[in-house]
C-alpha cells in the first residue's frame, strides 16, 4: 500500500478509534508517544480534514511548511460547498464575494490580500505578494489587478447556492451574526515541516453579508494568523473585529514565548476579549501549536473544533470554551 493510501486509511481509523493524544496537566493536547518534538505537524481551524490531508501529503513528500499551508488551504478555497472560503463563499451585502488571506513563512516573511474579488485562490496571490513584491499587503482593485497580471484567472465566485441564500437574506436584511453558524469555517492553518520550520496561512470570504469594503482579521498578520520560528504559531476564526482589536494571533504566540502552553495562550487571548469587549453573542476561537508540537485551542462559545495531523494520524478535537 502506498504511503498516501496508508495515511488515509490510518486517519480514518483514528477518527473512530482510540485517540493517540491526550490532555496533559496544563490542559494542553500532547502526544503520548514520548517524542520531544513532533514533526511534521499540521493544524487547522474547524473540521478542515481534507485541507490537512493535502498539506500532509506535501509535507511528507519533501515539501516545505510554506508549500504545505498554501496547498492545504487551497482545498477549501476551491470547494463550492465551503461557504466561508474562496469559491462558493457567501457574499457581502452588495452580493459580491470578497476574499481576505494571508501567509507567513519561517523567516518572518509575510504576504496578504484583502477585499480581493473574482480570484479563486487568494492564498496563492498572498504568497506572490510576499515573494515577488516589496510589500506585505495588497487590497481591492490593486490586489485583483496584481493577480491578473500574474496569470491568475478571473472567475465568478458566487455559486447558485450562495446567491439564493443571499436573495433570501435580502428579504429581511437582518445582520446579526449567529454564534458558530455565523457562516464560519474560515481556515487558519499552521504547519511545521520535517526540518522543524513553521509556516501559516489563513483564508476566508469573511463574514456573510458584511458591509461592502469590510476587511476582517484574516488578512492581517498578527490578527488572523502569526508564526514565529522560535516559538510556534496561532490562527483565529470568528468575529474578526474582536480579533483585530486584540491582535489575537500575535498575542497567542507572544504568550507561548513567555512559557504558556498553546492551550493557556489561546485561553488568555480569548479572556482578553471577554474582559474588554462585548462578547455575549459572538464567537472567537484560536488554535495554536508550539515548536515541540504541543497544540491547543480555546474559544468564547462552545462549538469550536480543530484538526491536527501528526504521526500519520488526523484527529478532530473539540476545543475548550468559556461558556456554553
Ligand atoms: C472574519 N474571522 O472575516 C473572519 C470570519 C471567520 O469563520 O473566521 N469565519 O471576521
Amino acid at each position: 500500500m502506498n504511503s498516501r493510501r496508508k495515511f488515509i486509511k490510518k486517519s480514518t481509523i483514528t477518527t473512530f478509534g482510540l485517540p493517540l493524544i491526550g490532555l496533559n496537566k496544563n490542559g494542553c493536547m500532547q502526544s503520548e508517544v514520548g517524542l520531544d518534538k513532533i514533526f511534521p505537524s499540521v493544524i487547522s481551524t474547524w473540521n478542515n480534514r481534507k485541507a490537512n490531508e493535502a498539506a500532509w501529503k506535501f509535507i511528507t513528500t519533501g515539501g516545505s511548511a510554506l508549500d504545505a499551508v498554501e496547498q492545504g488551504v487551497r482545498v477549501p478555497e476551491a470547494d463550492p460547498e465551503d461557504q466561508s472560503v474562496g469559491y462558493g463563499g457567501r457574499p457581502d451585502r452588495k452580493g459580491i464575494v470578497t476574499l481576505d488571506a494571508c501567509i507567513m513563512d519561517s523567516n518572518g516573511n509575510a504576504g496578504s490580500v484583502s477585499f480581493l474579488q473574482g480570484i479563486k485562490h487568494p492564498i496563492s496571490v498572498a504568497r506572490k505578494v510576499m515573494e515577488d513584491t516589496p510589500h506585505v499587503m495588497l487590497t481591492g482593485a490593486g490586489a485583483t489587478q496584481f493577480a491578473i497580471d500574474n496569470g491568475f484567472e478571473q472567475t465568478n465566485l458566487l455559486t447558485e447556492k450562495s446567491k439564493q441564500e443571499f436573495e433570501e437574506w435580502k428579504k429581511t436584511s437582518k445582520y446579526k451574526p449567529v454564534i458558530n453558524i455565523e457562516q464560519h469555517d474560515t481556515i487558519g492553518m499552521i504547519a511545521i515541516d520535517r526540518k522543524g520550520d513553521i509556516a501559516g496561512a489563513c483564508t476566508t470570504s469573511g463574514l456573510a453579508y458584511k458591509m461592502h469594503g469590510r476587511v476582517g482579521d484574516s488578512p492581517i498578520i498578527g490578527a488572523g494568523m502569526f508564526v514565529d520560528n522560535e516559538v510556534g504559531g496561532a490562527a483565529a476564526t470568528g468575529m474578526g473585529e474582536a480579533v483585530l482589536k486584540s491582535l489575537g494571533s500575535f498575542l497567542v504566540v507572544e504568550l507561548m514565548r513567555q512559557g504558556r502552553t498553546p492551550f493557556e495562550a489561546c485561553k488568555e487571548a480569548v479572556m482578553r476579549i471577554i474582559n474588554k469587549q462585548q462578547f455575549e453573542d459572538i464567537q472567537v476561537g484560536y488554535v495554536a501549536i508550539n515548536k515541540k508540537g504541543e497544540h491547543g485551542a480555546f474559544s468564547i462559545q462552545k462549538g469550536f473544533n480543530y484538526v491536527i495531523t501528526q504521526n500519520e494520524e488526523t484527529q478532530l478535537i473539540d476545543g475548550q470554551f468559556f461558556r456554553k
